[in-house]
This record gives structure tokens, C-alpha cells and sequence, in this order.
């Protein structure tokens, strides 16, 4: 056997670099590249491998470790889980401050492999600078923290552990169902230790993402459902768009008629216009989905996790003889909910449930009473996005402006604060991918550094990040990066000085506002934060608007500007899209001495009794 001798951070450089996928007939690199912010536990090992290879592999610094996995994620997300990017930290503070984006791509099951380094496995000077020191246990480091959050989790204490370890890697990050977050923990003094690899471990190697096909007797009896189904309704989520299946849902809807919904991952898998796309569905939902869920006895959930934005918290779906199917490649969610389940990826499952239910359509006046309520929902829609001179615009009347000056290829970005709920209802999708927002951690300060990974995969689309006061502040150096890196973004910033959407669900469930928006924090003074300034300081181009008109002149400049352009808007705090929507289960207290909590709670046991628990 042919051998050849490297440390270990220089065999997972090499092994990095020769690992490819196979998409739409190209073969690709699958890693995009790595993020690294270097010290103490990777900056001689894995900075010596990385610098070797960066020719092949490049190397991107970041300022902030979340943010460099959140571009990461948001890498991956955007190019349909088909590519992805590695994530190496320095020991301590470096790595767990990736634990938030660990736990991100584990809920969004998305791909993303960090190597944070690790304590020295041989402990000879321990303790070294940022090692915790677990009184009880000599095996726990700060980086077990991963553990719960990681779909594989291995801590590399000999050089040639990394041989199964990335193998076990790539099988994850590759797998459909299993897909999410992998850790390698690399302990640093490993990194530097030399053993003889073999040399066919560094051969290139093709991935394909596999579409594992329904089990017959799973469809047998999902199309006997489907079959006896009056009112069927689709519900679309982002597993529609890791499997690519946007045409193939497009022309199963249309064969069989019935009407499609979307999740906030799955929004723009069919055209915001196409006459089946009933919009979003649940609690941030349109008035015509929520309407048709609402009276639906086959609810086909094809690549969602059915989170409780979805379901409105299980009070949706109100017909008593409801089912749902389970289209999904993981069993785990397939069976929620006594889902009938068809375990297998969206397109080819839709492919094979089509064959077999050949001429098979639902009643015509189905869709029809859908496609009535979905033009009063465009009504509704069209009122609360257009400008008028108010003092403050509202979120929507802001989402208008971007929508006007976005192209169908443009994609948004968004993830935390009343934003994601108002795109949710109201952005106009039309292209697959063209809406990211990331509604399972819901993260804030995901935006700006998500948007920095959405547009290195889209080098050549625009990327508008949308982001409030309170997610900026958060996490908005990656600005700073899209500047050195080129990666040129359009940034708008809603200020309402605090954290809107949850004061008014503080208001919503019986509170005075308290601790959410700025002026009603404890405070000397009030901050009177200048964003434009901020975002000059870190090298974008900036300006702050007065009114809806301004930011629509704004928008339409800053694409021709030739860096990251931020752009800077006052809004309302109070004001959100009242039409559509759902209830949501957010526990109020059962016994409290402010009577508005009282009724608050007495509106809630009303509300509760919607709720089909485990059913
Ligand atoms: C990291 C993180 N911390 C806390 C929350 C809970 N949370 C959700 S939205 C929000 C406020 C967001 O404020 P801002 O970005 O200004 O948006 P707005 O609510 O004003 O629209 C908070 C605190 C979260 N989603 N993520
Ligand atoms: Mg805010």
C-alpha cells in the first residue's frame, strides 16, 4: 500500500479538497470553501494545512465564529444542501461561540462541518490557556457542548482516527435524511502529529445525493388516501427545495389539482402567481391557505417538519376527518402526527404517487374556492405594502418598496424579529431559492452573516438582506466581510428601536410593555443608535431614508454601487399585517394579579380547545 506522510490537519485539507459532487451534470468541489478564524488550538495545524491547499480549497477569515458558520449554513441552504462549507475555530471561546450555528443547521438539517480545535490529547500542559477543566470527568472539554447539537460528533485524539472519522463525515453531510451539523473536535496537538496516510484516501471522490423511491406498500396505501380525498391540500416545505422538486410539485399539483401552501422554508417552490400557490400557510399564513387547511381532509406535507408556524400549533387543521401523508426522506418526520407516511425523496415519491394515480384530480370546486379567497388575500396584500406618507412606514409598507425594486431573480434574506412573519405573508416569490429566511432557529444575527454565504453561492444574483435594530445589533460585523471578501450586499435596516414583535406579543398576551423596546428598558438615556455611521465605519456605503419613496431611490442606486450598500429606515413598531394569520400557543400564566393577564388567560383556554393534541 502506497503511503504518504502529513499531519493530520494537512490530511483533512487534502482529503477537503478531493471531495467533489456530481449536480446537473457538473462536478464541482463540494466544499466551497472554510471559514477560519485562527488562534491558539488551529492556527499552526490547520492554518499550516489550510495554506498549502488554498489554491484548491480557499480560505475565508470572518469576524465572528457564528457568523463565519451562519455564511456557512446559509451556503448550504442556498445551494440546496448540494454544496457546503467547513468551519475551523480555535480552542475555547472560538469554538463554542459556533454552538448556536451548530444548533441552526441541526434544526434546519442542513450540512456544515465545523472543526473547532480542541484541548491537547496527550494533557501534558494542561491546563492550557481557555481549557475549562471539568472537576469529575478528564474526557469533557468545552466542545462537548456540541454533542447534542450534532449529527455526528467525534473528537480526534491520533492522526489516523481522521481516516473513519471523515468518511462518517461525508456519509452524514451527503445523506438526505440524516443531513445536519458534523464536529470534529481536533485536538491541537493532533493536528500537528504526522502519520503515514494512505495514499488512495486522498483520491477524488464524486458525491451524488441519493433520492431514496417510496416502499410499494407505503404507497399502496397513501394513494388509497389521496384517492377518497375531497379536499386535498398541499403543504410545501423546504425539503421541496433540497430535493429540487420545485417543477416536479409544480406539474404534480397542476395533474391532479390541488392547491399547494407553503412553509417559510419551502416558500417559492411554485410562483407566487400560479394559479395553485395559495401562499403561506399558518400562523404568519395567507387568509386563502389558512382557509383551505382549515376545511382540508387530506393534508399532504411534503418536506416539512410541520413546526408549530405550520400546524398553528395544531389548531389548524379544524376537519374532523383529516389525515395528513408524510412525504419525506427522514421517517422521523414522515410519522408525525399519524402521517400515513411515504418515506423517500420529494421528487421521486410525487413522481410515483403521479403514475399511479393516473387521471386521478380533485373536484374542481376545491381549488376554485381557493383561488377566490386567494385573490381577496392579493387585496388585502396589495393595501398594506403600498406607500403612504405616514410618519413611520410599517414593516410591510417596506417589504413593498424592496419588492418593487427587486428583480424575480433577487433573493431576500432574512431570519429573526416581525420581519420573517410579514415576508412570509406578503414577499411575491417567483423563482425557487429566491426567498431565504430562516424560520427554525429563527436566529437573530443570522441575517447579515447568512446573506454574506447566500450571495457566495449566487455570485451573480443581487442578495437583499432584511434586518431590524435589534438583529443588527446583534451580529452585523460580517459587513465588514462582504466588503474585504467583495461580496457585495444590499442591507436594509428597520429601526424601531427595539425588539417589536416581541413587545407586541408581550401586549398580545395581557402585558404592559416592558423591556423590549428601547424606551421602556431600564435606562439613564435613551441611545439614539446611528446605523448609517456604523455601517460606514465597517466599509459600506450607507445612508439612512425618510420615506418609502427615499428607499425605493436608495434601493435602485445601491445596485449600482460596488460594495455592500446598507440603507437605513425608521418604522413603526406597533403596526403588523393584520389580515391572514393564525393562533399561536404561547403559554400565558394561569394565575397572576394584573387582570389583564387574567383575561388574557381566559382567552387562552378558549384557544387551547382548538388544539387536536397528538391527533
Ligand atoms: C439569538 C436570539 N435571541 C433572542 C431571540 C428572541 N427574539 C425574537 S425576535 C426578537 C426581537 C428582534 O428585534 P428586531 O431585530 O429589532 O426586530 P423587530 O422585532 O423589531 O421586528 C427577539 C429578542 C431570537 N430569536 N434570537
Ligand atoms: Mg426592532
Amino acid at each position: 500500500m502506497k503511503t504518504i506522510r502529513l499531519t493530520m490537519a494537512q490530511a483533512i485539507a487534502n482529503f477537503l479538497s478531493a471531495q467533489k459532487i456530481e449536480n446537473d451534470n457538473k462536478v464541482e468541489p463540494i466544499f466551497g470553501g472554510v471559514w477560519a478564524i485562527f488562534g491558539h488550538g488551529n492556527v499552526a495545524g490547520m492554518g499550516e494545512a489550510l495554506y498549502q491547499v488554498r489554491d484548491k480549497l480557499p480560505t475565508y477569515r470572518a469576524h465572528n465564529e457564528q457568523g463565519m458558520a451562519h455564511a456557512a449554513i446559509a451556503y448550504a441552504k442556498s445551494s440546496q444542501r448540494q454544496r457546503m462549507m467547513a468551519c475551523t475555530t480555535s480552542i475555547g471561546p472560538g469554538a463554542t461561540n459556533m454552538v448556536t450555528a451548530a444548533a441552526l443547521a441541526h434544526v434546519n438539517r442542513l450540512p456544515l462541518l465545523l472543526l473547532p480545535g480542541d484541548v491537547f490529547a496527550n494533557r501534558n500542559p494542561d491546563p492550557v490557556l481557555q481549557q475549562i477543566e471539568n472537576f469529575g470527568d478528564g474526557t469533557i472539554s468545552a466542545n462537548d457542548c456540541f454533542k447534542p447539537v450534532s449529527r455526528y460528533f467525534d473528537r480526534i485524539t491520533r492522526p489516523e482516527q481522521i481516516i473513519p472519522a471523515l468518511n462518517r463525515a461525508m456519509n452524514v453531510l451527503t445523506d438526505p435524511a440524516d443531513c445536519g451539523p458534523v464536529t470534529l473536535s481536533l485536538c491541537q496537538d493532533t493536528q500537528a502529529e504526522a502519520y503515514d496516510y494512505p495514499e488512495s484516501f486522498f483520491e477524488e471522490k464524486i458525491w451524488h445525493i441519493r433520492r431514496p423511491a417510496a416502499d410499494p406498500k407505503e404507497l399502496e396505501v397513501a394513494l388509497a388516501a389521496l384517492k377518497e380525498a375531497q379536499k386535498p391540500l398541499i403543504i410545501a416545505g423546504g425539503g421541496v427545495h433540497y430535493s429540487q422538486a420545485s417543477d416536479t410539485l409544480q406539474s404534480f399539483a397542476k395533474k391532479h389539482n390541488i392547491p399547494v401552501t407553503e412553509t417559510q422554508g419551502g416558500k417559492s417552490a411554485l410562483p407566487h402567481d400560479h394559479p395553485l400557490n395559495m401562499g403561506a400557510i399558518g400562523v404568519t399564513g395567507t387568509s386563502a391557505a389558512n382557509k383551505l387547511a382549515e376545511e382540508a381532509d387530506l393534508i399532504l406535507a411534503v418536506g416539512t417538519r410541520l413546526q408549530d408556524f405550520t400546524t398553528g400549533s395544531w389548531a389548524l387543521f379544524k376537519n374532523p376527518d383529516r389525515r395528513f401523508i408524510g412525504i419525506n426522506v427522514q421517517n422521523f418526520d414522515a410519522t408525525k402526527h399519524r402521517s400515513l407516511p411515504l418515506v423517500g425523496d420529494a421528487q421521486s415519491t410525487l413522481q410515483q404517487l403521479s403514475a399511479k394515480l393516473e387521471g386521478w384530480t380533485a373536484p374542481s370546486k376545491w381549488p376554485a374556492l381557493g383561488q377566490d379567497a386567494y385573490q381577496n388575500w392579493v387585496n388585502a396584500a396589495n393595501k398594506v405594502t403600498a406607500s403612504t406618507p405616514d410618519l413611520y412606514p410599517s414593516d410591510a409598507q417596506v417589504i413593498g418598496a424592496v419588492q418593487r425594486q427587486s428583480s424575480k431573480d433577487s433573493i431576500v434574506v432574512c431570519a429573526a424579529g416581525g420581519l420573517p412573519g410579514e415576508l412570509h405573508k406578503l414577499w411575491q416569490a417567483s423563482m425557487p431559492g429566491s426567498y431565504h429566511v430562516e424560520y427554525g432557529y429563527s436566529c437573530m444575527g443570522y441575517e447579515i452573516a447568512g446573506g454574506l454565504g447566500v450571495k457566495i453561492a449566487n455570485p451573480d444574483k443581487e442578495v437583499v438582506v432584511m434586518v431590524g435594530d435589534g438583529s443588527y445589533l446583534m451580529m452585523n460585523s460580517e459587513i465588514a466581510t462582504s466588503v474585504l471578501l467583495g461580496q457585495r450586499l444590499t442591507i436594509v435596516v428597520l429601526d424601531n428601536r427595539g425588539y417589536g414583535c416581541i413587545n407586541r406579543l408581550q401586549r398580545g398576551t395581557g402585558n404592559p410593555s416592558f423591556n423590549n423596546l428601547l424606551e421602556h428598558t431600564n435606562h439613564q438615556s435613551l441611545p439614539d443608535i446611528d446605523f448609517k455611521t456604523h455601517a460606514e465605519s465597517l466599509g459600506a456605503i450607507a445612508s439612512k431614508v425618510g420615506t418609502i419613496d427615499e428607499l425605493e431611490t436608495a434601493l435602485e442606486q445601491a445596485q449600482n454601487n460596488d460594495k455592500t450598500t446598507v440603507i437605513v429606515i425608521d418604522t413603526d413598531p406597533l403596526t403588523s399585517t393584520e389580515a391572514g394569520g393564525h393562533w399561536w400557543d404561547v403559554a400565558v400564566p394561569e394565575v397572576s394579579s394584573d387582570k389583564n393577564v387574567n383575561s388574557a388567560r381566559e382567552n387562552y383556554e378558549t384557544a387551547l380547545k382548538q388544539q387536536r393534541i397528538g391527533d
